[in-house]
């Protein structure tokens, strides 16, 4: 039995996917909301291998890296390919969309009024690699490595759904991302969630920008 308690800031930012991952598995955890002004009191990150947030805790055990923590339900789950290599490769989605995610950060939170117009023509690169990934994998119409959902798909799923909102045609070049995007958004409990107040009150970046 799982006793997950997940620790983050009142926005999408890093733990979203994990969020995902767990509403769309039915597996229950605890969400505590951190404030700046718990975070600021600082006994929280001295909890933290790092300094930073999220944290996962199920009992004693305590991880932090939102990648940790999704290859960390990956295994527990089932939720990480069906053998060594489908393993790999679901580790190298992950890490494209994490170079991906890092890019996009640095833009909301450094350059987003002098960058957007350079971040969203550049964007289509970042992009289209996945649209391969899809196409060479059953041609698209399946996940992004082999034929079972993985903890890469709620991570990607997840960066695309923060691109759409930052430009909404930005997946109209690419028809298999924009299929697979609508897919994964349609599974019942993913629908339920994205439907909910829960979410759709909680800002996607600190700054407000998106
Ligand atoms: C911020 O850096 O949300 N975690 C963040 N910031 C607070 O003291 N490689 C790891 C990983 O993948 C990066 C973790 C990441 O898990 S993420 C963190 O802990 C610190 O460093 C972006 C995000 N920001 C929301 C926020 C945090 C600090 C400022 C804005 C909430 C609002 C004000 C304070 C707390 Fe706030």
């Amino acid at each position: 039995m799982t006793n997950y308690e997940i620790y983050y800031f009142p926005v999408q930012g890093r733990i979203e996917s994990t969020y995902l991952l767990l509403t769309d598995q039915g597996i229950p955890f605890k969400k505590h909301i951190v404030t700046s002004e718990i975070w600021g009191k600082g006994d929280l990150k001295g909890k933290c291998a790092f300094g930073q947030l999220p944290l996962l805790q199920d009992g004693e055990f305590k991880l932090n890296q939102s990648n940790a923590i999704l290859r960390f339900l990956g295994r527990q789950h089932g939720l990480y390919g069906k053998d060594n290599k489908e393993a790999a490769l679901t580790d190298m989605v992950n890490d494209g969309v994490d170079d991906c995610r890092t890019k996009y950060f640095k833009f909301i939170y450094s350059d987003y009024d002098i960058g957007k117009q350079q971040y969203i023509k550049d964007l289509p690169g970042c992009l289209s690699p996945f649209e391969k990934l899809l196409q060479k994998n059953r041609n698209g119409s399946s996940f992004i490595v082999g034929d079972k959902i993985s903890f890469a798909d709620y991570n990607l799923f997840q960066l695309l759904q923060v691109h759409l909102v930052l430009t909404p045609d930005c997946l109209k070049d690419f028809p298999l991302l924009k299929a697979y995007v609508s897919r994964i958004a349609s599974r019942p409990r993913i629908k339920a969630y994205l439907d909910s107040d829960e979410y759709k009150s909680r800002p996607i970046n600190a700054n407000g920008k998106q």
